[in-house]
């Protein structure tokens, strides 16, 4: 048995005297953007307006700076410049998204646009001439907004229309593309989009919107996978996964470890468990304590809407590896106030969970952002316990300012802690992580928040026409470590003090 007090006695004496910071031969490393955040260009040719482009023009006081991506970094045009910083940084791949209404400006396959093909193949081969991987989410939160119009992701024939959109893209770009993520963060479209109603299409619905949307997302992913497998797989060769959001609970006291259970199912079980558990559906405690809630409130059904057995059949083991975003944890501790600090998960307050965070965890530029190291690598032998040895892609991990600085030690530390722990999950707790994603490879349009923060290994002139990009320091310690294979590399080379 390996007990905690071994544990923890380990990790620091393996600090101590130098765990072996090498990453295990083949580990990849990328950097993320995502199609909306960058690409500007948004009514460029034949591109429909998404509900990010409604959103921002219509309710602007939604975003602090009442900014909007219109043209955000330009990449729609700077394209190149993306490509040549992704080589300049050393990176294996390059993990961007797909935006459905510049591809498909109806919503659905009846038109493809030539224009907005001819802009991903451009990247697509620009990227693989420089011998960088090109890994390509399919969905990241830019719906189109005639599709928002007819209900978006609480319409359950969204699943056959999201996979009617990935067969177009499997099929355009399938030969040169080989890793694939159906969708991004489950959870930030259906708790934040859909339940608090805070990111587009802004729709309040505190506990249905958010659990239809669940339903109707894992439907949606994995009708995409079988579309994958039946029709692309023995051609192509390539993988398909999902990437989800791990916001890590742990317990306030011992005491809490039930109820940090219980907020761990409904922050990463909801979106998790149905794809990567040996017997698919639900989480049954979340089944049954929002059956029981339903019915005591009066309802005659549940408020998490039941899967069929083909349903569970058909999402069950729909994933060739798991894509992990992480950033925060949170501490859980029981709800008696009911009011819930701090980014609750829209079906929080009524699980009687409270989320917060310990006073010695270090606030980053934005409102939920907490530094504490040590929960993705909790998060990830969890993960491990739960649902096996399954391949885990890190697609996305970063840190925030608003400061606009070149020397980004905060950054640079940041970067440091987290991926010392990766190594120690890898290493310590055999997780099988096959690969890291920096968020993001430069500043760009952070949603609510606007330009007002800024996650970029490179920083972007905002009122540059060709929105100059230049390598902060922590661009250019992220490329020693990728050069080096290991996190044992100067942190800040002299020439930046
Ligand atoms: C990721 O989400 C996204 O995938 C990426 O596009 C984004 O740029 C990046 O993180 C950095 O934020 O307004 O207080 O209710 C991370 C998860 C979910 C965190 C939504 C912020 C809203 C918090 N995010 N959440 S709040």
């Amino acid at each position: 048995m390996v007990s905690l007090f071994h544990i923890v006695f380990c990790a620091s004496l393996c600090v101590v005297y130098g765990i072996d910071l090498t990453f295990p031969p083949g580990f990849k490393f990328g950097a993320a953007t995502s199609s909306y955040q960058i690409e500007g260009g948004w009514n460029a040719s034949d591109k429909s307006e998404n509900i990010w482009d409604v959103f921002t023009h219509t309710m602007s006081d939604k975003i602090v700076d009442n900014s909007n991506g219109d043209i955000a970094c330009d990449s729609y045009n700077q394209w190149q410049r993306d490509i040549e910083m992704a080589s300049e940084l050393g990176l294996h791949f390059y993990r961007f998204s797909l935006s459905w209404s510049r591809i498909l400006p109806s919503g659905f396959p009846d038109r493809i646009s030539e224009d907005g093909v001819k802009y991903y193949n451009n990247l697509i081969n620009g990227l693989l001439a420089k011998g960088i991987e090109p890994v390509i989410t399919i969905f990241h939160w830019d719906l189109p907004q005639s599709l928002q119009d007819l209900g978006g992701w609480t319409n359950p024939m969204i699943a056959d229309w999201f996979a009617d959109y990935s067969k177009v893209v499997f099929s355009l770009f399938g030969d040169r593309v080989k890793t694939w993520i159906t969708i991004n963060e489950a959870t930030s479209i259906c708790d934040v989009s859909y339940g608090l109603g805070i990111l587009a299409p802004g729709v309040r619905s505190l506990e249905y919107g958010n659990y239809i949307c669940a339903k109707n997302i894992l439907v949606a992913h994995a009708k995409a996978f079988r579309v994958y497998d039946r029709e692309f797989r023995a051609k192509f060769n390539g993988k398909v996964g999902i990437t989800n959001h791990f916001l890590w609970m742990e317990p306030e006291t011992e005491a809490d470890e039930e109820l940090a259970e219980l907020a761990r199912e409904l922050a990463v079980g909801l979106y998790s468990h149905a794809i990567f558990s040996k017997e698919g559906g639900w989480p049954p405690v979340l089944e049954e304590k929002l059956a029981e809630y339903s019915k005591r409130q009066g309802y005659t059904r549940s408020r998490l809407p039941a899967f069929t057995k083909e349903e569970i059949e058909l999402v069950r083991g729909s994933a060739d590896f798991l894509g992990f975003n992480h950033y925060t944890s949170r501490t859980v501790r029981e709800l008696n106030d009911r009011k819930s600090a701090l980014w609750p998960l829209s079906g929080s307050p009524s699980l009687g969970i409270r989320l917060s965070v310990r006073p010695e965890w270090k606030q980053a530029a934005v409102k939920w952002f907490f530094v504490y190291p040590e929960g993705i690598r909790r998060q990830l032998l969890w993960l491990k316990k739960r649902y096996g040895d399954i391949p885990i892609l890190i697609t996305e991990n970063g840190y925030c300012t608003e400061k606009l600085e070149i020397v980004d030690k905060d950054r640079i530390d940041y970067y440091y802690n987290y991926l010392e722990q990766i190594l120690l999950s890898i290493k310590e707790d055999g997780v099988n992580v096959v690969g890291y994603t920096a968020w993001t490879l430069m500043d760009n349009f952070e949603w609510v928040s606007g330009y007002k923060v800024k996650f970029g290994l490179y920083q972007v002139d905002f009122t540059s026409p060709s929105r100059t990009r230049t390598p902060r320091a922590s661009a250019k310690y992220y490329a020693r470590i990728i050069k080096n294979h290991s996190l044992d590399v100067n942190k800040y080379e002299y020439d930046e003090l």
